[in-house]
């Protein structure tokens, strides 16, 4: 039994994520921690709200809420969300704990104590129209790199490249929209990535496993002339972690916070105490996932994100970590993906464009969206969200395949048997055919979920799904039945195993359907299985199920029509 810790990317408090902000972080990291999980590891699944930040102070204001009062309900609309997402956090945190800014305070000490940071006297853009600076968001403008009008001041959406707030070409305040800008002289702390850029070097070449998307952003950002910046972790914002040596004043930075970027990562750690907070655990039981002088080094770290996070994570976060000079746990693999588009453009949390969390789960149950969104996950590419898409994946691979077979398996042996597992028959050799097919396709599954291709994954279910299937038709044992009882008998005893083995299989995928599945099963046995033809013996002859209601519903035309037209705008 191994230890394995797993993040997601923590959502921004500012606002409710779309359905591409789900599939990049929270979702495939939700996939993984139930398979590991169902493989009988020891899981730590953590998330939390990104709660620092212009992005926070302009939402509030946006709001009319004093931003603590925001982002505390908003925390509660997030949490209600991926719980109805199922999503099975161990903990799902606010990086404005007072364990977040402790921590964060502490790293920031250690790294000044090991000459990582320096103050700099820079200039900021100073808005004389809002009487304040503006740092990060409060600014937008154009890309020096790309050309993209709307780039803010800390980072460039559409080419990912970091930037500074006085890079901006044409700036303007985002508050005000005022051009009546100027650049004013102000004192922040800077941590020295460049020099620790030969030893995230190293780190980064060590991992000859990662992802080529990982690998990619990472060296571009290391290596591209201006490359690996000194970067500025203090913010003259109201809002956020207060600037402390440790637990001391730290003269000079006074009224100013650490930037979002620098306690947001450390939040992951942050969050890992809060759930021992939460659950009556002492400090030791978090630190054995998060100091290797506790027992973390043999935990696998694994972090999941969208690629606009991942210089972040490859960089920034390990320089906070290594410059500490503590034994603190660096992530072992960094699972990122592209972008999903949605229908023809791109979904946008600033424009509301695309189907939001809370309005997909409005329309449909959780699985329905679980399933589309997993087995389209951006992995090797941009992939796009269509309606008409959607509409077809469902209806064939869930209600068609999934969830037809489920009920013509059962309603069949409730009106010719009875509500309980038939006895009597031996399997044939197209059974014997079948179990020699799952035993490849479960294990190639099983291989794709270890390397977390989750495409190829969702690919090979489905394949086990349609397996059954097919067996089911051609086996018909409600031909047989005319002929010989026993024979449909063996057949549907067979049908009624692969139910179970299908929810055990499918539960990271589509949780609710499995568990409503091993309902109907009447049973509790979600053991992983080992050889398929012991795995598909589970339910004895006489074990009594009952016949489930319709496990996946088809959308039709009409609703796919009206919810493309109402998903069409723009959210307000
Ligand atoms: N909050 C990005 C986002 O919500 C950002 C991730 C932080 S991970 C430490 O899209
Ligand atoms: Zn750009």
């Amino acid at each position: 039994m191994a230890r394995i810790l797993i993040t997601s990317a923590i959502p921004y408090i500012n606002g409710i994520k779309h359905l591409g902000n789900l599939v990049g972080s929270q979702l495939p990291a939700d996939l993984y921690a139930r398979f590991m999980r169902a493989r009988g590891h020891e899981v730590m699944f953590i998330c939390a709200t990104d709660e620092h930040g212009t992005p926070a102070e302009l939402a509030a204001a946006k709001a009319g809420l004093p931003v603590a009062e925001f982002c505390a309900q908003m925390h509660e609309v997030q949490a209600d969300i991926a719980k109805g997402f199922g999503l099975s956090l161990d903990h799902f945190g606010r990086s404005s704990s007072a364990r977040n800014h402790r921590l964060t305070q502490h790293f920031a000490g250690a790294l000044a104590d090991n000459g990582f940071i320096e103050e700099v006297s820079e200039k900021q853009v100073y808005s004389i129209d809002d009487a304040r600076f503006l740092p990060d968001r409060y600014i937008t403008g154009t890309c020096p790199n790309c050309g993209y009008p709307n780039a803010r001041g800390d980072q460039c959406e559409n080419c990912t490249k970091q930037l500074d707030p006085t890079d901006l070409i044409n700036p303007r305040s985002a508050i005000s929209g005022s051009t009546n800008l100027e650049v004013r002289e102000t004192k922040h702390l800077y941590l020295r990535q460049r020099a620790l850029k030969g030893e995230i070097e190293g780190w980064i070449d060590s991992k000859a496993d990662w992802p080529v998307l990982t690998t990619s952003i990472a060296k571009k950002w290391l290596n591209d002339g201006d490359g690996l910046q000194d970067r500025g972790i203090t913010r003259d914002l109201f809002w956020g972690v207060p600037v402390m040596r440790g637990d001391k004043p730290w003269p000079g930075m006074e009224g100013k916070v650490f930037y979002v970027w620098f306690d947001a990562p450390i939040e992951y750690i942050a969050c890992t105490a809060e759930w021992a907070d939460a659950n009556g655990k002492t400090d030791a039981d978090w630190q054995r996932w998060w100091r290797t002088d506790m027992g973390a080094a043999d935990v696998r770290y694994v972090q999941f994100m969208g690629k606009d996070n991942v210089p972040f994570h490859t960089l920034s976060f390990p320089a906070t970590i290594m410059g500490s000079r503590e034994p603190w746990k660096l992530v072992d693999y960094i699972k990122s993906f592209n972008y999903l588009n949605y229908d023809g453009g791109q979904f946008s949390t600033s424009q509301g464009r695309g189907v939001f969390m809370d309005q997909a789960l409005s329309i449909l149950p959780a699985d329905y969206w679980r399933w589309w969104l997993l087995s389209h996950a951006p992995e090797s590419s941009d992939s796009e969200f269509t309606w008409e898409n959607f509409q077809s994946s469902v209806n064939k691979d869930l209600a068609d395949v999934l969830g037809n077979f489920v009920s013509r398996v059962t309603k069949f042996v409730a009106a010719k048997f009875g509500p309980a597992v038939p006895e009597g028959g031996t399997l044939d050799a197209r059974a014997e055919a079948l179990i020699a097919e799952l035993e490849t396709r479960v294990r190639a599954y099983e291989a794709h979920m270890e390397a977390m291709e989750v495409r190829k994954a969702a690919t090979e279910l489905r394949a086990i799904w349609v397996a059954g299937n097919e067996f089911l038709q051609a086996a018909a044992p409600w031909t047989a039945f005319k002929t010989d009882p026993a024979a449909a008998a063996a057949i549907t005893r067979l049908s009624l195993n692969l139910i179970r083995l299908y929810a055990v299989l499918s539960e990271p995928f589509i949780p609710k359907a499995a568990a409503q599945m091993l309902r109907d099963m009447n049973t509790g046995d979600r053991t992983w299985p080992g050889p398929v033809a012991e795995a598909l013996a589970v339910l004895p002859a006489g074990h009594a199920f009952e016949v489930p209601e319709v496990l996946f519903r088809k959308i039709t035309d009409e609703e796919r029509a009206d919810w493309q037209q109402r998903f069409a705008g723009v959210r307000t």
